[in-house]
């Protein structure tokens, strides 16, 4: 098989990195190499902020009105509803999602761009009526700069859109990295951006890993605000790098989210929720359900209803119409669950399905839908995020304990509840710290619902009108509307 071989897109043109280097990506499904890209260095991150910088002071950009960056926006949209066959495949090629995941995530897109798009022309301040009669004062949300988004491997589109979207609505111009084991569809996101005809340097995409690329991007003296999708080590080097750039941060790091199934639940649609919330995407998802919390009464038949299901989860390769799970998307992230499931049977956790990897003639990372049966919240793999089809399973005694077990985390990013009681539901849906809480369904998402995580799950917003305030910044505007000469200079006004 000839290898692919892609160039990066920074100021308007497809290049090398300078000095040639280049690293491979695996295709999950087999596990073979199927492309290559530039390894960005120090330097061509320079070039790419730059071109950035350039862009978002040139008139070409600068000069488009709100509503015409709108227009552009939209046009994008169009032309990723055109080819969402296209980037579903190319997605799944690259990450190993199955394809009726990439597929369903391609198809919204053009929600999320289109629902931008519209936000582009409603960026507006205020008329502030202070209180000083010969002052008119008001306020404009403005742009910040250069952005640098980084993204993971698991939703690359998706949880590029939500970056992308806001952040040139508002005005700002963006250098994408993709994750080094998915970074395909950012490179055809851009060869799209410039088909609709976004100047040269608005949008720019270093391919590379965390250091040097992911570093030496996020403290770029010129970059102003960074969004970042990840893991928490990443983060926290990145909230280091901005001391240097004082830029804005934004982090969505996954969580350990709990769904909580109350007695009187329809058990049916709890084990659907579970199992959407914690085996699809074989469980790679920032807000996997990982730790399921059931009421005691039912508790014994919920886990063999679970088990039940499990058992009837269809492994195969991601680009069959009929596999529900398809590979892990590196040999690490195989090895790290591995290493999770053989120290939780060693801690005493029960296993009570799956728990070894899945050997198939295609080659390629598979592991099965894992259930453990918990006795206490001390295993490891109750507590730490996974990023895998493992899910533990604890009984509770009353809400009180739901809410207890729920909110001892360290994360807090997601939290489903599943119950008849609509008074119960309110309640536990305020007390849990969680930024997304679903009730009665799991995984919903919409461009006009912000998603974010509160302690270890990071900070910001994205989605949602919020987002366009986590691009700008305020600039306060005062004008002295007397004719009198400006009086004393040592007396502040
Ligand atoms: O993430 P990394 P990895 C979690 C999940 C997973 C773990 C590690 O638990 O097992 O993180 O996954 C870039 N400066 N999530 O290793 O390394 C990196 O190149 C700048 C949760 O894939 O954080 C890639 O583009 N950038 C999550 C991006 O960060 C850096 C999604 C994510 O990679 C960097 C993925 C640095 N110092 C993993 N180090 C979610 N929230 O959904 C890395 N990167």
């Amino acid at each position: 098989m000839t290898l692919k071989q892609y160039q990066m897109y920074v100021g308007g043109e497809w290049v090398d990195a300078v000095d040639g280097g280049r690293f491979d990506s695996f295709n999950p499904a087999t596990g073979e190499v199927w492309a290559s890209f530039p390894a960005a260095a120090v330097v061509d991150v320079d070039r790419a902020v730059k071109a950035a910088h350039q862009a978002f002071t040139n008139p070409q950009w600068r000069g488009l009105s709100p509503t015409q960056r709108g227009q552009l926006l939209a046009r994008l949209a169009e032309v990723c509803r055109e080819n969402t066959d296209h980037l579903a495949e190319l997605e799944t090629l690259d990450n190993g999602k199955l394809l009726r995941e990439t597929r369903g995530q391609a198809a919204f897109l053009p929600d999320f761009l289109n629902y931008f798009a519209g936000l582009a022309d409603k960026v507006q301040g205020d008329v502030l009526p202070v209180n000083k009669s010969n002052m008119f004062c008001y306020t404009k949300r403005q742009a910040l700069g250069v952005v640098a988004a980084i993204i993971p491997w698991n939703s690359p589109l998706y949880l590029t859109v939500i970056k992308l979207g806001p952040a040139l609505a508002t005005g700002n111009t963006i250098v994408l990295k993709p994750s080094e084991h998915a970074s395909a569809t950012l490179l055809e996101l851009a060869r799209l951006s410039e088909q609709v005809g976004f100047p040269p340097g608005v949008i720019n995409v270093v391919t590379g890993f965390g250091k040097p690329t992911g570093d030496a991007l996020t403290k770029h003296p010129l970059v102003r605000r960074v969004a970042f999708t990840g893991g928490v080590a990443g983060a926290k080097q990145v909230v280091v790098n901005s001391s240097e750039n004082l830029s804005k941060v934004s982090l969505e790091l996954g969580g350990k989210s709990p769904n909580i199934i109350f007695a009187d639940a329809d058990l049916e649609s709890a084990v659907n929720g579970v199992v959407a919330g914690i085996f699809a995407a074989s469980g790679q998802s920032c807000v996997a359900g990982s730790r399921v919390i059931v009421q005691e009464s039912i508790y014994e038949a919920f886990l063999a209803k679970l088990i039940a299901r499990a058992k009837t989860i269809k492994i195969g390769l991601p680009t069959d119409a009929d596999s529900e799970m398809g590979p892990i998307a590196t040999e690490t992230q195989i090895n790290a669950i591995e290493g999770f499931v053989h120290r939780a049977q060693q801690q005493g956790a029960k296993l009570c399905f799956g728990g070894a990897r899945v050997r198939v003639e295609f080659g390629g990372w598979y592991f099965p839908p894992t259930i453990f049966a918990c006795d206490h919240q001390d295993y490891e793999i109750f507590q730490e995020e996974i990023f895998g089809p493992v899910v533990s399973v604890l009984p509770f005694a009353s809400e009180a304990d739901a809410i207890d077990v729920a909110n001892n985390s360290k994360y807090g990013l997601a939290a489903g509840i599943w119950t008849k009681n609509l008074a119960r539901a309110h309640r536990v849906a305020d007390a849990v710290v969680s930024g997304i809480v679903w009730v009665n369904t799991y995984r919903a998402v919409s461009p006009m619902a912000s998603i974010g995580g509160f302690n270890a799950s990071g900070y910001g917003r994205e989605g949602g009108i919020e987002a366009l305030n986590e691009y700008t910044e305020t600039k306060t505007v005062w004008i002295n509307i007397s004719d009198e000469t400006m009086p004393d200079p040592f007396i502040m006004r």
